[in-house]
């Protein structure tokens, strides 16, 4: 007969559940753009603080007011007040919510 013994110890260890952290998947800067750009909800071809905000939403942020205008200083190069969906601009903005790390959402 075999007698499983549980100190104290064993509680308090916690084994790194490896195969969870594998399936951890975070956005690709290819995917981010594509989610960001469809994230121009006017159609205008830029975006605004409020489809910034959105799409951060989306993307898993839960302080998506901060991080909009966090990546609207880092992204609008012009100083127009918004991300422009056709040049660098958006780059930036892919670049700045990358860093972030978001991860994807779990199906
Ligand atoms: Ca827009
Ligand atoms: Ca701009």
């Amino acid at each position: 007969m075999v007698i499983l013994v549980q100190t104290p110890a064993n509680f308090s260890v916690k084994p790194i559940n490896h195969r969870t952290v594998d399936k951890v998947q975070y956005w690709s800067k290819e995917k981010l753009k594509e989610a960001l750009k469809s994230y121009d909800l006017n159609g205008d071809g830029k975006l605004s603080k409020e489809e910034i905000k959105q799409a951060f939403k989306y993307l898993g942020s839960n302080c998506g007011s901060y991080r909009a205008w966090k990546a609207m200083s880092h992204a609008d190069a012009d100083g127009s007040g918004y991300v422009d969906l056709t040049d660098k601009e958006l780059e930036e903005l892919v670049d700045y919510a990358y860093n972030i790390g978001y991860k994807m959402p779990s199906k």
